[in-house]
């Protein structure tokens, strides 16, 4: 909890359409939690943390970047069932812009990622595919002793 702000994110079971994600959600920059978005898809069953990071390092599109694995181009896919609100805002440029970058986060129990900005992606959308994860969202305007991603990006040289 933080001091008396803590709001909780409003939670769905079936995924919006697109139109009402953008008027609902991203316009007004409000996050959405979809539950049992990835329960059919294979890659629950697939994605064994080794051979998911074996099988990232084979393809070429794949950086290894320590904390997570990045690629410019969807990798994976038949692993992955999209639905169609997100096919569209992966081919729209209005809500990720240029920034769009699939990362893959294969990390073990209990780990824990820093809070950190994400400048370089105006919006994320992620998808737990296994496990579990508390997440932390803080409004920009609040101070927080984190590594701030305000001045480059981390996905600079891939471009
Ligand atoms: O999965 C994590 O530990 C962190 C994910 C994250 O920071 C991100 O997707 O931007």
């Amino acid at each position: 909890m933080i001091g008396d702000t803590e709001r909780s994110i409003p939670a769905v079971t079936a995924a919006p359409g697109y139109a009402e994600f953008l008027e609902s959600y991203c316009d007004k920059e409000q996050p959405l939690l979809i539950k049992g978005l990835a329960k059919s898809w294979p890659a629950r069953e697939k994605w064994i943390s080794k051979g998911l990071r074996s099988d990232l390092h084979s393809l070429p599109s794949v950086r290894d970047r320590g904390v997570f694995f990045v690629s410019r181009s969807p990798v994976l896919e038949q692993d992955i069932e999209m639905p169609e609100f997100l096919k569209e805002v992966l081919s729209s440029d209005r809500i990720m812009k240029d920034s769009v970058a699939w990362r893959f986060w294969v990390n073990s129990r209990n780990n824990r990622t820093e809070f950190h900005y994400d400048t370089n992606a105006e919006n994320v959308i992620t998808v737990q595919v296994k496990g579990r994860k508390e997440w932390v969202l803080v409004s920009p305007d609040t101070p927080l002793p984190c590594y701030p991603f305000t001045n480059f990006s981390l996905l600079k040289d891939e471009e």
